[in-house]
């Protein structure tokens, strides 16, 4: 929605607000500038997940819908190489109705607009069920004919496991550098209990950028005495329910005569219809376009069907249902034509949802609706809002005649619950989500690493080792005699000096490359070229490279430093000696008739073992790297090169071992130490890795 302002949400939150402080809050030095607090004061959450990616956002408990989260915001673990500071997401996210019809047709529920997630129904999150921080929240409400005022801890706000994000391995068989990330998740959570049902409210947030969405259902299926009526909640109709037990005696009188008859009951089958509204801000865009994605096949191709995807933007106000205005591939997405992300592509947020729409009512028929926001229109169905009583979303499209630039979507996550025997009290939680999921809204994924951030579009290679992001140096910058590179530099007033650009590795098809040249450390000229001076006599002298192409990392290497020898004396070298050498006494033996044949070399593989001096440290703290690297049990010979979040440095193996003094990365995350061996003439490349993590 535009405008949202404090006033706004102050008035809406004023019954029911959140008096906890800021969760997590982060560093000063992290807080960027360009980031304008959000406008909930002290309800903010604010928390920056393992790996470096923060979600910030406000969260409260309305009387009526739970849980409220307002101004969500997302900063990407690259930081500024995506974007700088956070940047806008929703503008508010709500469940709007949760509609439980049964299949006996004896009754339908509305929990949201007829109870609520709130006031007397929300539960309070102690230890056994938040095992992150619990918020409190101030209630005030009418229970029971009474004022009831009170403070609950009310939302959970923690950050949880999700596995496995990445796992890359460059080569099938023996080396290539190994990715794998693990990856962490805000859960911001309520409990809400509605009669025999208890609903856990469970937004995740994760390192990714993707948000789910989640209503879980547990407490206890809805009781009743045994029945022979089809109007019970344990009726006796096999197609409307299942059997959760054998037979029961059931006594009925009529007419003073009373009769027990044996009968199977069977627990009502019923829906969740869940409806979410989802208010977009993309970017905080002033313009918001809707797109709707449909796929369908215009017949095979030479080995496979073509499938053929069609987006159509969305000029006014919709309600969709599958089958009639989309196909079961159909999705949507959000997007804001004006922001950009680096490729040029539009920021826009996918809705995904799988699951299953009740046909059978009508308002419960759509997979998903979308209207501009309008204040007055608060609930999927049944609406309390004075503005606009008893409405629907069906009528909020119908009196929606502007074009679509503020959308707001009314996800509709169905779930048809069929109870089963293991159902029986306590119900064991059952979820129905749905995913708000990035889509182009940043160039690659928010936590690429530096060794992959050039891998943007079409590739050829992926390989760390051999063709890096980072280009790496193998063999150093050389400084020789302009005059005559093959002699040794003797250095003079006036003598002018080159340097090569080393060797390098890179995944960039071309590099260019600059050199510097420092007296004692402090840069004095640029180009290839340099001439000494009468300040750089007995100085150290020494040229640095640096090696980039555009869309890469810069890597610099530095050359050995001038070798400053006793200057040439005017004296001439003694003269030879008139006594002749004496003559070689044997005679040259006969040359070999036929070239060796050369032997097939046949690499042995290496052993790569490498131990941190410590596996935690503090930002910023000097840490220890050991290498060994044998063959065949035997120390092997060449280079090791260490490389820590992005930083590469290469070392010769002394007797197979080469040891590291660095400096932890600055950010508190995992970081992976990448050891690469290049290999020798005997002994095949290899590689592994170390996991570093950096703790505060
Ligand atoms: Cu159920």
């Amino acid at each position: 929605m535009r405008m949202k302002t404090l006033t706004r949400i102050v008035a809406a939150g004023a019954t029911a607000f959140l008096t906890a402080g800021l969760v997590s809050a982060l560093p000063p030095s992290a807080a960027a500038a360009e980031d304008s607090p959000l406008a909930c004061a002290d309800s903010a959450i604010t928390k920056e997940l393992e790996n470096g990616s923060a979600w910030r956002m406000c969260a409260r408990i309305h009387p009526i819908k739970g849980l409220i989260l307002e101004q969500i915001e997302f900063k990407p673990a690259t930081g500024e190489y995506e974007y700088a500071g956070y940047k806008r997401v929703l503008d508010q996210l709500n469940i709007a109705q949760l509609n439980v019809p049964y299949d006996t047709g004896h009754v339908q529920y509305n929990d949201i607009t007829s109870y609520g997630f709130g006031k007397q129904y929300l539960m309070t999150q102690g230890p056994e069920v938040c095992s992150g921080e619990a918020l409190d929240v101030d209630q005030s409400f009418t229970y029971s004919g009474r004022l009831v005022e009170r403070t609950v801890p009310g939302i959970c706000v923690q950050e949880d496991p999700m596995g496995l994000v990445t796992h890359a391995q460059e080569t099938q068989i023996g080396g290539g550098t190994l990715y794998a990330d693990q990856g962490t998740a805000l859960a911001v959570s309520s409990i809400s209990k509605i009669s025999w049902y208890e609903y856990q409210q469970r937004v995740t947030f994760d390192d990714h950028g993707q948000i789910d969405v989640g209503l879980g259902a547990t407490g206890d299926i809805a009781p009743g005495w045994a029945s022979d009526s089809g109007n019970a909640f344990f009726g006796n109709n096999p197609k409307t329910g299942w059997p959760l037990s054998g037979k029961s005696s059931v006594t009925t009188t009529t007419g003073g005569e009373t009769t027990t008859k044996e009968i199977q009951s069977y627990a009502g089958s019923h829906w969740h219809n869940a409806m979410f509204k989802v208010d977009f801000g993309i970017d905080k865009g002033e313009k918001q376009t809707v797109e709707q994605w449909d796929f369908a096949s215009p017949g095979a191709g030479t080995r496979a069907p073509i499938v053929e995807g069609t987006g159509t933007v969305k000029s006014s106000a919709f309600t969709s249902i599958e089958n009639d205005d989309h196909d079961e591939l159909s999705w949507w997405r959000v997007l804001n034509p004006n922001s950009k992300n680096k490729d040029g592509h539009a920021r826009s947020y996918e809705i995904v949802n799988n699951n299953t729409s009740n046909a059978l009512i009508p308002d419960w028929a759509p997979s998903v609706t979308f209207t501009n926001y309008r204040s007055c229109e608060e609930y999927a169905s049944d609406n309390l809002n004075a503005g606009c009583p008893g409405k629907g979303i069906l009528d909020y499209v119908a009196g929606d005649t502007h074009e679509l630039t503020d959308p707001v979507a009314w996800v509709n996550v169905g779930f048809h619950h069929t109870d089963k025997d293991e159902d029986q009290s306590p119900m064991p939680i059952h979820w129905q989500k749905f995913q708000l999921v990035p889509r182009d809204f940043f160039a690659q994924k928010p936590t690429i690493t530096d060794s992959r951030k050039c891998i943007n579009g079409p590739f050829s290679s992926v390989n760390a080792v051999t063709k890096p992001c980072t280009p790496e140096n193998t063999v150093k910058p050389k400084i020789s005699d302009k005059a005559d590179g093959a002699a040794a530099v003797v250095p003079a007033v006036g003598k002018v000096l080159t340097s090569s650009t080393g060797t390098w590795r890179s995944a960039a098809q071309r590099l260019t490359y600059a050199h510097t040249w420092f007296r004692n450390g402090e840069a004095v000229s640029t180009g290839q070229d340099y001439t000494l001076t009468e300040a750089d006599m007995n100085a150290s002298i020494t040229v640095k490279v640096s090696a980039s192409a555009t869309g890469f990392p810069t890597n610099v290497a530095e050359s050995d430093a001038l070798v400053w020898g006793t200057p040439p004396t005017t004296e001439p070298t003694p003269e030879p000696t008139t006594e002749p050498t004496t003559a070689p006494t044997t005679a040259p033996t006969t040359r070999p008739t036929t070239a060796p044949t050369p032997r097939p070399v046949v690499k042995s593989t290496p052993k790569l073992s490498v131990r941190l001096a410590a596996t935690t440290v503090k930002p910023g703290r000097t840490n220890k790297v050991a290498v060994t690297v044998t063959a065949g049990g035997k120390p092997a010979t060449g280079r090791v090169s260490i490389t820590v979040d992005g930083k590469v440095r290469t070392l010769t193996l002394v007797k197979g071992k080469a040891n590291l003094t660095f400096t932890a990365p600055k950010k508190p995350k995992g970081y992976a130490v990448r050891v690469s061996y290049s290999g020798s003439s005997t002994v095949k490349a290899g590689s592994t890795w170390v996991r570093l993590t950096v703790k505060k």
